[in-house]
């Protein structure tokens, strides 16, 4: 029964599930190796390059410096045009503003539709002047990039390559 449970929650995600693995998973404090800070501006990221090693736990401390609503989010460009179309209908709905999130809203639309709450342990999304931490653990060095899939920001350029030291 528990299995089977288990499977109806899975099945949806299943796909950014497998791939998510794919790159790491969400970290533990308790073993961090290193920090990182990012910040976020208008429409980029400083730095725009990240070093990592392959098995590493990083913790990144991110700020929005920027005027407009921000993520930092680690993937492979192949989950980052995924997670565009989420993000792109989260404008739709009105839970993501130029320059705040509707939370209220957010959780409305999260009961009928999980892809609108915006819950991904290899992300964070912020409006300008917050800040947050996001532990990864890298399971690979290759391929990797941190951008903000904010509707335009990342045509813009609002990308950090991820690379080996
Ligand atoms: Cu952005």
């Amino acid at each position: 029964m528990k299995k089977l449970i288990l499977i109806f929650f899975i099945i949806p995600n299943i796909l950014f599930a497998s791939s998510i693995k794919m790159i790491g998973e969400k970290g533990k404090l308790s073993e961090v190796d290193s920090t990182i800070e990012i910040k976020m501006y208008d429409n980029y990221f400083e730095p725009n390059e990240i070093k990592i090693k392959k098995g590493e736990t990083v913790k990144f401390v991110i700020s929005n410096y920027g005027e407009l609503v921000h993520e930092f989010n680690i993937a492979t460009k192949e989950m980052h045009i995924e997670h565009q179309l989420e993000m792109m209908k989260m404008v739709e709905n009105q839970i993501l503003l130029a320059d705040k999130i509707d939370m209220k809203k957010m959780k409305e639309m999260a009961k009928k539709d999980h892809s609108m709450s915006h819950s991904h342990s290899n992300s964070v999304l912020l409006e300008p002047n917050q800040s947050a931490e996001l532990i990864w653990k890298f399971s690979t060095d290759t391929n990797l990039e941190a951008a903000c899939n904010v509707p335009g920001h990342y045509e813009d350029g609002m990308i950090a390559k991820i690379n080996k030291p």
